[in-house]
């Protein structure tokens, strides 16, 4: 058995996993290979140049022959360049995240890209669809990286009932249990960030690897909501250094002091001072493994579920 839903139809995909595109972490070696086991991989474009990004786009042709997306992180000062590349690469998806991106939806639409939008909020779900969104993706707070207020069990209900496109639910999601939950939720996909930052084709820095498997349930912090762009990441000392400034109420030294910190962690390795976005799922993830071993026990998993739940009831 396979699970289809409009989500697998509208993209091309034999799984309704779409993988995270998270920035300095999800490069096109990552990207291609869930391409290649069946979900829809993503590039994190994040800050990234936009040479390198041609690269990776370019990369990611050369691994997989399957439809592969790019996250546009909108809050990237060069982002109109950015659009611009996705555009004349013809890339097949786009997922954004960290803004509105109303004012390029005409350009990608007319290119025949599907856009998906990641929304933390129903009035944003209904006016992306409004403008022509594919799908929506809403990211709970349990994810990684910036987030919302609402968590994913209260926001996909909520999503579902206010729009007709199909709903991909994100934040919290790393094994088959949380696929047949965002299913009962009325998604018709997950997105998987965390769990994929432990693939083995995940080009992140060893020891943040390393810190992912070690952590348990509490060890995830929300820093920087003095800021108004609220960031999960795992506790190290620059997250108590931010927490710090935060109470005090000092945005503008937050903002300087995270200033590249996301590559000096996920490139350098430095676990103390980087940082270490990941969402509160790390403490669910317990090996490396490949990106397609991933997938397979995912949705494995959630078959059995799915079929045990069904008997229970008598189905
Ligand atoms: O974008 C993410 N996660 C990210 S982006 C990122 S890079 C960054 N680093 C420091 C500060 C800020 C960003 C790291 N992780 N996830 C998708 C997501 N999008 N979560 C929340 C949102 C979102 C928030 C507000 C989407 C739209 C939005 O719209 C506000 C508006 O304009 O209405």
């Amino acid at each position: 058995m396979t699970l289809h839903t409009r989500l697998t139809t509208l993209l091309g995909i034999q799984h309704p996993i779409i993988q995270g595109g998270m920035a300095w972490t999800a490069t096109a070696r990552l990207a291609g290979a869930v391409s290649n086991a069946g979900g829809l991989g993503v590039i994190g474009a994040g800050h990234m140049p936009t040479d390198s990004l041609r690269d990776e786009i370019r990369n990611a042709k050369a691994i997989t022959s399957k439809p592969f997306g790019v996250n546009l992180m909108l809050l990237t000062p060069h982002i109109d360049e950015i659009v611009q590349l996705v555009l004349d690469e013809h890339v097949p998806v786009v997922t954004t995240g960290a803004g509105n991106p109303g004012k390029y939806m005409p350009a990608l639409k007319e290119a025949g890209i599907k856009v998906i939008p990641i929304v933390p909020s129903v009035a944003l779900a209904r006016r992306m669809e409004s403008i022509g969104a594919d799908a929506l993706i809403g990211e709970g707070m349990e994810a990684g990286g910036h987030i919302g207020e609402l968590t994913t069990m209260v926001l996909t209900p909520q999503l579902v009932d206010a729009v007709e496109v199909p709903v991909v639910a994100a934040g919290g999601i790393a094994d088959g249990r949380g696929v047949v939950a965002a299913l009962s939720l009325g998604a018709e996909g997950v997105q998987v960030g965390t769990r994929f930052m432990c693939a083995e084709e995940c080009t992140i820095h060893p020891a943040v690897k390393e810190a992912v498997l070690k952590a348990k349930d509490r060890d995830t912090v929300v820093t920087g909501r003095s800021t108004g762009h609220p960031v999960r990441v795992l506790k190290n000392k620059l997250a108590r250094q931010i927490m710090e400034l935060d109470s005090q109420n000092r945005p503008e030294e937050i903002e300087a002091l995270g200033a590249g910190k996301l590559a000096l962690a996920m490139r350098e390795g430095d676990i103390q001072m980087g940082s270490l976005m990941a969402g509160q799922a790390a403490a669910m993830v317990c090996r490396i493994e490949p990106a397609a071993d991933i997938i397979a026990e995912m949705m494995g998993d959630a078959e059995t579920l799915l079929r045990g739940l069904a008997a229970r009831v008598g189905a």
